[in-house]
């Protein structure tokens, strides 16, 4: 039993975020990176990629549910899903709710991650043996490169743009990930913080909008990143994340961050992020707005 605290130098090196930590449970370093995981005494357990927090148990929901029943809610019948990276399994778990999916690839390149999740992260890891998700512990720039499978929705689960991840964000791979698209396909993806990263995120929304004919940026609120309000890009080739949605299929589901009105909320970014993408953003169809 050790009273220590996890660091995590947020980016720019001016913040420190500090979680007490009860037990060191895990830790390795893999080909790709530094993987620990340690009991806090608040957070529960706490996975960390090269010293930055991927999840805790406390708050890890946030992020999945709104990483995952965003797409899934606008495509009105989602049976085919990827998600590249996602090796703590929370994305699949949510993913796997959703009664209409018949079948999943979760591409994982790390497979120290998926042991550690398999072994400490069971609230993650739940349904690693579900028969419809296929895992395969592999380069997800190679496989939606080398994919023959087309995908209704695609999440990129992935972690920041250093280290592993950092093919990710390029266009490239994007443009792999529209081919392996169905015609009315989705992506969502791991889209950072605006208060640290929006040259990033600009940059996504760019590749994005060259190659899909809707992009929006949505966000959401957790207690783990640095800055709290991060966000997700979502492009589509057809479908409205307004329009196409109906809150209608979310009745009877027990969520505990995502609700229909989340839905549209999620979408409402602050003034000076409208400003900052408003070249790459489709506009969506205004609300609260009397005609
Ligand atoms: N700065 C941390 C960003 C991490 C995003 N990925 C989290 C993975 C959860 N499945």
């Amino acid at each position: 039993m050790s009273n220590e605290w996890f660091e995590e130098i947020a980016p720019g090196g001016d913040l420190i975020m500090k979680w007490k930590t009860s037990k060191h449970l895990f830790s390795k370093k893999s080909p790709f990176q530094q993987v620990d995981i340690y009991e806090t005494t608040g957070y529960g357990k706490l996975l960390a990629h090269d010293h930055v927090v991927m999840a805790t148990e406390k708050d890890e929901f946030i992020y999945h549910d709104m990483i995952t029943h965003v797409p899934l809610f606008t495509h009105p019948n989602p049976k085919n899903v990827l998600i590249i990276g996602g090796g703590d399994g929370g994305t699949a778990r949510e993913v796997l709710r959703h009664k209409s999916v018949q079948h999943v690839d979760m591409v994982e390149i790390d497979p120290v991650v998926l042991d550690a999740a398999r072994e400490w992260l069971p609230q993650t890891s739940c349904e690693f043996n579900n028969p419809k998700l296929k895992l395969h512990v592999a380069d997800g720039v190679d496989f939606v490169k080398k994919a023959t499978m087309k995908y209704d929705v695609c999440i990129v689960d992935s972690s920041d743009p250093i280290g592993p991840a950092t093919p990710l964000f390029n266009i490239d791979f994007y443009r792999d990930v529209f081919n392996c698209l169905t015609d009315d396909g989705i992506v969502v993806s791991q889209c950072e913080s605006p208060y640290y990263h929006n040259e990033m995120q600009k940059t996504m929304l760019g590749i994005l909008s060259q190659l899909f004919p809707k992009t929006h940026l949505y966000g959401y609120t957790n207690l783990s990143y640095p800055g709290g309000y991060w966000g997700f890009s979502f492009a589509s080739k057809k479908l409205c994340p307004f329009a196409d949605f109906d809150a209608k299929r979310t009745e009877g589901w027990d969520f505990q961050y995502y609700h229909a009105g989340l839905q549209f909320g999620a979408f409402q970014i602050p003034s000076f992020l409208k400003k900052l993408y408003a070249e790459y953003l489709t506009p969506l169809p205004q609300i609260g707005v009397k005609k």
